[in-house]
């Protein structure tokens, strides 16, 4: 079975580069699906931004995948792994009647995502060996498959523990892009430059404190949780060497906290490592009622007392997004404005 979708991918995919987002409900089969391939070893990361993604790569074919439903707040954070997917295989537990409306809401909030109008869609309709199953043409209409406009989809009865239908559905899938591709069609959208597709988050612990990581190109953010942690602030420096920017959330709700936000902010933009650093302060939660404004955010940090330093406070609500842009727009043409005039935006070991 893994020789032969060796051989598939040999002689479809080629050398194209291609990436495939599996998705589907917990339990529907991707796991297992993704491990009956034998493509090459399944990389799991760790549960980073709240949901476990698992990874293959196979010459220049990419598989993502990881569990949709029950996730809305972690949308957002698909789209990392949307930009520029060719394919995408929607995953369906044919025996789960009774969450069929669930996996529907959730494919058609997938397909609809801006990253995913160009891709193509295979649906496989697994776990076909189980008695009571229903039909792949049940699982169709289900989904809403038969409603898509201008949508290239196919759908493909599966047993993954067996392996049956898989080769079927892929060979489909390869076939069709490649026509696709060889008729000049876009099969993928998002940013142009396929190098720029890599985002890679990671985790570490090992300080004592969590702290998240992510690179795009060639910026670097490095993201932790401040405020009682007095004996772990010598760390910190560690990241603080050569900083550029400074990105400071508050809570504008938290009115209580305002003066714990405003004495850790304070520590953090006096340490020696930062004093070039831009700061850009977001005032979050901007969506709440009662929430602080940005100008009430301004005066909880003590920003207008600032001598020296610049700054800029931003309104967001990052459950939307809202205000994100805006406010990293800032920060980088700041910088570069900065770096053009030949000012160090940052301290430290050079
Ligand atoms: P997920 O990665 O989509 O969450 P998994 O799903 O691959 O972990 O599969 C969930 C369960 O369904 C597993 O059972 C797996 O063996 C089973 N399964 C997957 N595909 C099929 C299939 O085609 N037929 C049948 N009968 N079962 C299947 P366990 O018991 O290990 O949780
Ligand atoms: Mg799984």
């Amino acid at each position: 079975m893994g020789q032969a979708f060796r051989k598939l991918f040999d002689s479809f995919f080629g050398n194209q580069e291609m990436r495939v987002v599996m998705l589907g409900l917990d339990a529907a089969g991707k796991t297992t699906i993704l491990y009956k391939l034998h493509i090459g070893e399944v990389l799991s990361t760790v549960p980073t931004i709240g949901f476990n993604v698992e990874k293959v790569q196979y010459k220049n074919v990419v598989f993502t995948v990881w569990d949709v439903g029950g996730q809305e707040k972690l949308r957002p954070l698909w789209r990392h792994y949307f930009n520029n997917t060719d394919g995408l295989i929607y995953v369906v537990d044919s025996l789960d009647r009774e969450r069929i409306g669930r996996a529907k809401a959730e494919f058609q909030a997938i397909i609809r995502d801006p990253f995913m109008l160009n891709s193509i869609i295979l649906v496989f309709a697994n776990k076909q060996d189980m008695k009571g199953a229903m039909t792949p043409m049940e699982v169709c209409e289900g989904l809403g498959l038969y409603d898509l406009k201008n949508r290239i989809w196919h759908i493909q009865g599966t047993c993954a523990l067996k392996g049956d239908g898989l080769y079927e559905g892929l060979d489909w899938l390869a076939s069709t892009l490649k026509e696709l591709q060889a008729s000049g069609r876009s099969t993928s959208a998002g940013t142009s430059i396929r190098q720029e597709r890599r985002i890679d988050l990671l985790r570490s612990c090992y300080v004592g404190f969590n702290v998240e990581k992510v690179q795009y190109k060639n910026v670097v953010f490095t993201v932790w949780d401040v405020g009682g942690q007095e004996k772990l602030r010598p760390l910190w420096r560690h990241y603080f060497n050569n900083t550029d920017g400074l990105i400071y959330v508050v809570d504008s709700l938290d009115r209580e906290r305002i003066g714990r936000a405003k004495a850790e902010f304070q520590a953090i933009i006096r340490d020696p490592f930062m004093l070039n650093s831009i700061i850009l302060v977001f005032a979050n939660k901007q969506d709440m009622k009662g929430a602080m404004t940005p100008m009430e955010v301004c005066e909880g940090l003590g920003l207008y007392d600032l001598k020296n330093r610049i700054w800029h406070i931003q309104g967001t609500c990052a459950l939307k997004g809202d205000g994100l842009y805006e406010g990293l727009d800032w920060l980088a043409s700041t910088l570069k404005e900065l770096q053009a005039s030949g000012r160090s935006t940052s301290a430290g070991t050079s």
